[in-house]
């Protein structure tokens, strides 16, 4: 083992221990022990201080295929050398996912959550609903997973859940009311945990629709407090229109960017950095927290590792995007 993992391996051996009652120190030297319960004050996401904190950080493919990526190894990497804050959990319901063995990809979600937390990073719960796009299609399903998940994680201050991946073909109003019947679920056993909730066209804040989304949101907000709207871009494929849209929102409404990617909106095809690079300096700006797509070995170019890399181990072998992506969370 080099020095520096070994190094890295003690620390997150010493928070482990340290999650009930050990030294201060090595806890604060991770992003939860910094920042502890997050809460949205105003427009920012803030830490138990109430100082505004963005949160960077990476989201799993979906778990029914690329599982293998998630593993302590991994996580000790996200976590000691790129120092991220934040992993996100994108857990399908459809395509293979939660719906074929809700048992199954509860539990899991679950242990990724304990190894998130034992590295002291920021877990956000990805309810990956997609086709279809209106989130009610899913909402039994919805309530019972995220009850289960909140009652498990209720005590920790790391958990964020994240109730509908990307609504599409629906009226936000009909967004909002999968919102307001999920949201309850959830405060009933974690009052204080963030709830990031999915907007129009495919969370684009209705970008890729009729660019009245922000309006509308603003008109009819979720009823509970405590939560962020969503916002996923790809800047190989979505310019001036979309960043301009999330310039708007920026100042109006608790924006938590929690799907990005550096090309097409495939996932796929070449990189737009120059594009990418505009979009993280109005999040920096704006403070808004943002998590890229995908910590995983799939072969399309927005997959930060190269195919086979996971199997092997060899968390270092990256692909374009993943380096660029690698020196943005790194750099502080
Ligand atoms: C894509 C994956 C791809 C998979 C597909 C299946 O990259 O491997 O075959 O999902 O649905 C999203 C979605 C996210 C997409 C991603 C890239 O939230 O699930 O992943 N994307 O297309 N929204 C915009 C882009």
């Amino acid at each position: 083992m080099r020095p520096r993992l070994l190094a890295a391996a003690l620390v997150a051996a010493a928070v482990t221990l340290a999650m009930g009652n050990g030294p201060a120190s090595a806890a604060a030297a991770t992003p939860v022990g910094r920042n502890g319960q997050l809460g949205v004050c105003g427009t920012k996401l803030c830490n138990s201080a109430g100082t505004p904190v963005q949160l960077r950080g990476m989201s799993t493919h979906g778990l029914q295929w690329y599982s293998d990526c998630v593993t302590g190894g991994s996580l000790d990497v996200l976590a000691d050398e790129w120092s991220a804050d934040v992993l996100r959990i994108s857990m399908y319901v459809q395509e293979g996912g939660y719906e074929t063995d809700p048992a199954g990809f509860t539990a899991r979600v679950n242990e990724i959550v304990e190894q998130a937390s034992a590295r002291g990073l920021y877990a956000i719960v990805d309810w990956h609903m997609l086709d279809p796009g209106d989130p009610n299609a899913n909402l039994d399903r919805a309530r019972t997973f995220f009850a289960e998940v909140a009652a498990r994680h209720r005590d920790k201050p790391n958990v964020l859940y994240e109730i509908a991946n990307e609504p599409s073909g629906v009226h936000w109003n009909t967004i909002k009311s999968y919102a307001d019947q999920v949201i309850p679920v959830i405060r009933a056993q974690d009052p204080d945990g963030v709830v990031l909730v999915g907007t129009e066209d495919w969370s684009s804040l209705g970008a890729s629709g009729d660019g009245e989304g922000v309006a509308r949101i603003l008109a009819n907000p979720v009823t509970a407090g405590n939560v962020m709207y969503t916002f996923h871009f790809y800047a190989a494929s979505h310019g001036d229109w979309y960043l301009d849209t999330l310039r708007d929102a920026a100042g109006k409404l608790p924006i938590f960017v929690t799907e990005f990617g550096t090309q097409e909106y495939t996932g796929d095809g070449p990189n737009d950095f120059t594009t990418a690079q505009r979009y993280l300096d109005l999040l920096a700006g704006s403070g808004i927290s943002w998590v890229n797509w995908n910590y995983s070995d799939d072969l399309r170019s927005g997959a930060v590792f190269t195919e086979g890399a996971c199997e092997a181990g060899t968390y270092g072998s990256l692909k374009e995007a993943g380096h660029w992506i690698r020196d943005r969370i790194q750099a502080r």
